[in-house]
C-alpha cells in the first residue's frame, strides 16, 4: 500500500512536470533527430501524428536498427517487429514498423546502412546509402521503397525494393516458402533476399546459406563459398528526412 502511494505520487510528480511546458519540456521529445544534430545517444521521438518512441540519434540521423553484438533476439513475431523491441539507449534495438511508417509519412528520406565485418577483413567498414527511402502503411504491410544507391558496400537492398515486410508468423513475401523461417531472420524478403541483416547473429562463419546477418553484394567474397555464408559482426541503417 505503502509502495503504491510512493508510485502514484511520483507519477503525479512527473504529469504534472511535463505538462508544465516551457524549456524544459521542449527538450522531452523531438519530431526528428535532426532537430539536434550535434549531440548523439537516445531521445524520445513524437511524430507529428503523435507516435511516441525511442531512438538512437546521431548527428542528426535517426537510427532504426543498430546490432552489434548478438545480445538481442531478432527473430521475432509480426507484433514484435510493429512494436519494436530492444533498448535504442545503450543496446541493440528495432525502432518499431508502425513508427517507422509514421515517421517518414510523406516525408521524403534517405536511409545508410553501416556494415562492418570481422577481422581481419579490410577495409571493415562499408557503408551503402539510398536517396529514395519510404516505408508504406500497415495496410500494405510496410512496403519498402528503396532506390537511388550509392556507397561502398554494394547494392544488396535493389532487389528487396517494392516488397512487404515479413516475419516467420506473417508470410508477406512471393516465395512459395517462408523467407523469414528458412533465412532465420524477418525483413522485406522477395524470393527470397540478397541482404538478411535481421538473421542469425553468428559470425564471421555463417553456417547455414544465407541465415546470417547477409549482405550478398559486399564487393569482396569474404565467405566461403560465397558472401551468403558470411555473417557481419555489426549492422545499423539509419534515416535523415530533414
Ligand atoms: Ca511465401
Amino acid at each position: 500500500m505503502h509502495l503504491l502511494t510512493l508510485l502514484f505520487g511520483a507519477i503525479l510528480v512527473f504529469m504534472v512536470g511535463s505538462s508544465q511546458g516551457g524549456d524544459k519540456c521542449e527538450v522531452c521529445y523531438l519530431k526528428d533527430c535532426c532537430e539536434d544534430p550535434i549531440s548523439s545517444g537516445g531521445r524520445n521521438i513524437k511524430t507529428s501524428e503523435g507516435k511516441i518512441f525511442g531512438a538512437y540519434c546521431e548527428q542528426g540521423w535517426t537510427y532504426i536498427f543498430r546490432r552489434f553484438n548478438g545480445e538481442e533476439d531478432f527473430y521475432r513475431t509480426w507484433v514484435e517487429y510493429q512494436h519494436g523491441f530492444g533498448d535504442p539507449k545503450w543496446k541493440e534495438y528495432f525502432i518499431g514498423l508502425d513508427n517507422l511508417a509514421s515517421f517518414v509519412k510523406g516525408r521524403k528520406c534517405k536511409v545508410r546502412f553501416d556494415l562492418e565485418a570481422w577481422p581481419p577483413v579490410s577495409p571493415a567498414k562499408r557503408f551503402a546509402e539510398y536517396s529514395i527511402f519510404s516505408i508504406a502503411e500497415k495496410t500494405d504491410k510496410y512496403r519498402l521503397t528503396i532506390g537511388g544507391y550509392s556507397g561502398t558496400a554494394g547494392d544488396s537492398m535493389g532487389f528487396q525494393n517494392g516488397q512487404r515486410f515479413s516475419t516467420y508468423d506473417q508470410d508477406n513475401d512471393i516465395d512459395s516458402s517462408n523467407c523469414a523461417r528458412v533465412y532465420k531472420g524477418a525483413w522485406w524478403y522477395k524470393a527470397c533476399h540478397q541482404s538478411n541483416l535481421f538473421g542469425w547473429y553468428k559470425g564471421p562463419v555463417c553456417p547455414k546459406f544465407a541465415q546470417c546477418v547477409a549482405w550478398f553484394h559486399w564487393p569482396t567474397t569474404i565467405g566461403s563459398p560465397d558472401n551468403y555464408y558470411y555473417s557481419f559482426k555489426k549492422a545499423s541503417m539509419k534515416m535523415y528526412c530533414c
